[in-house]
C-alpha cells in the first residue's frame, strides 16, 4: 500500500537531506550550548553573541544552497557558518583566538569568514550584510553561474539604511538574491514590537516591489519549503525574495546579558517549539527517521564538540610576526 504523501513532514527531503539537516541543527546548538558554558570560564576573548534557538532559519536556508552561492552573516553568525559548512574545528579555535582559527586567530566570533566556502563573513556592523550580497549576485547574474547571495539580518538592522538601499537595488538590478530578516523579538534589549514601524518586516517587501513571506522559525520545514521556493526564484531569474523567520533567542543578547527584559519566552519555546524536538517528534511519527539514528547523529556532535573544545586549548595563539601577514589582499 503506498502511503499518503501528505503524511510525511516534507516530500522534498530523503533520508540522507533530513538526517543532513538534524545534523546540522544538532551541531549549531552544541556548539552554542559549548560556548556559553566555555565563555563563562573567562578564557574565549571578546564578546559573543549566540545562535542557540534559531537554527532552522540558517539550516532551512543554506541546504537548498551549494559552492556557487555566498552567505553574509551578522554578530550572531556562527549557526550560518556551520550551516554553510564552514569547519566546526577551525570555528572553535577561532573563537578562543588561535592560530589555527579559520581567521588564523585574527578575527574572534564575531569576524568568522571563509570564502573557500560561500561564507562572506561575521559581520559587526549591523545592517552590513545585505549590500555585500547585492554584489555576489550581481557577480553570479553576470557571470551566469546561477549562483545566489543570500543575508541573514535580524529585525534591528532591518530597519538599517544599508538594508534598505540593497532590497531596492537588488529589485532595480533583478538579482539573484534572498533577504533573510530573522526577527528574534529584539536588537538587544529594544523589542521589535516598538521600534518596527509595520506590522512585519515581510510586509516591507511589497514597497520595493518582491515577494515578502512571514514563516515560523522554530519550524524547519516551513522555512526550508519558503526558502526552496525563493532559491528557485532567484536561480530562475525570477529575482529577489524577502523571508521573515520569526523566533526567539534561547540565550541573551550576548554572553553576560543578564536579561531583565525578558519575559518567559524562553522557557515556553523550548517546552513547546523547540526546532529540534519538532523536528525529530515529526520524522519519528512520519517513520521517515528513528530515535536510533537520531541519537546516533547526537553523540557523534558531541564527539566533534569536544574534540573542537580541546583542539583549540592546545592550539598556539598568534605571534607578533603575524601581525603583518592578511593585511594586504596579494592580487
Ligand atoms: C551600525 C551598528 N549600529 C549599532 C550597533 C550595536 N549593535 C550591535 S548588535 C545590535 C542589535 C542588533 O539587533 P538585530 O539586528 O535584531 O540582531 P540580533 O542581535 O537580535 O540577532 C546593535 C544595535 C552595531 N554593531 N552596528
Ligand atoms: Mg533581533
Amino acid at each position: 500500500m503506498t502511503e499518503a504523501v501528505s503524511e510525511k513532514p516534507v516530500g522534498a527531503l530523503d533520508e540522507t537531506g533530513l538526517l543532513a539537516a538534524y545534523r546540522t541543527m544538532r551541531t549549531i546548538r552544541a556548539f552554542e550550548d559549548r560556548v556559553h558554558q566555555e565563555f563563562a570560564k573567562g578564557d574565549i576573548p571578546g564578546f559573543v553573541h549566540l545562535y542557540a534557538g534559531e537554527e532552522a532559519s540558517a539550516t532551512g536556508v543554506c541546504l537548498h544552497l551549494d559552492e556557487r552561492d555566498s552567505i553574509a552573516s551578522t554578530h550572531r553568525g556562527h549557526g550560518h557558518c556551520i550551516a554553510k559548512g564552514v569547519d566546526v574545528r577551525e570555528m572553535m579555535a577561532e573563537i578562543y583566538g588561535r592560530r589555527t582559527g579559520s581567521c588564523r586567530g585574527k578575527g574572534g566570533s564575531m569576524h568568522i569568514a571563509d570564502l573557500s566556502k560561500g561564507m562572506l563573513g561575521a559581520n559587526g556592523i549591523v545592517g552590513g550584510g545585505p549590500p555585500l550580497i547585492c554584489g555576489t549576485a550581481l557577480a553570479a547574474k553576470l557571470q551566469g553561474t546561477g549562483g545566489v547571495g543570500v543575508a541573514f539580518f535580524g529585525d534591528g538592522a532591518s530597519n538599517q539604511g544599508t538594508t534598505l538601499e540593497a532590497l531596492n537595488l537588488a529589485s532595480v538590478w533583478n538579482l539573484p538574491a534572498i533577504f533573510v530578516a530573522e526577527n528574534n523579538g529584539y536588537a538587544e534589549t529594544t523589542a521589535s514590537s516598538w521600534s518596527i514601524a509595520a506590522d512585519n518586516i515581510a510586509d516591507r517587501a511589497a514597497g520595493f516591489g518582491m515577494p515578502g513571506v512571514i514563516v515560523d522559525g522554530f519550524d524547519f520545514f516551513a522555512v526550508h519549503e519558503v526558502a526552496g521556493e525563493a532559491v528557485e526564484r532567484a536561480r530562475s531569474g525570477g529575482g529577489p525574495t524577502l523571508i521573515e523567520v520569526k523566533f526567539t533567542r534561547y540565550y541573551g543578547h550576548f554572553e553576560g546579558d543578564q536579561q531583565t527584559y525578558r519575559g518567559d519566552e524562553v522557557a515556553r519555546a523550548q517546552q513547546d517549539r523547540d526546532c529540534l524536538k519538532t523536528f525529530r517528534a515529526r520524522v519519528t511519527a512520519a517513520g521517515q527517521l528513528t530515535d536510533a539514528q537520531l541519537d546516533e547523529v547526537d553523540r557523534e556532535v558531541a564527539a566533534l564538540i569536544e574534540q573542537s573544545v580541546a583542539e583549540a586549548l592546545d592550539a598556539p595563539k598568534p605571534s607578533p610576526d603575524d601581525l603583518e601577514t592578511d593585511v594586504y589582499i596579494s592580487y
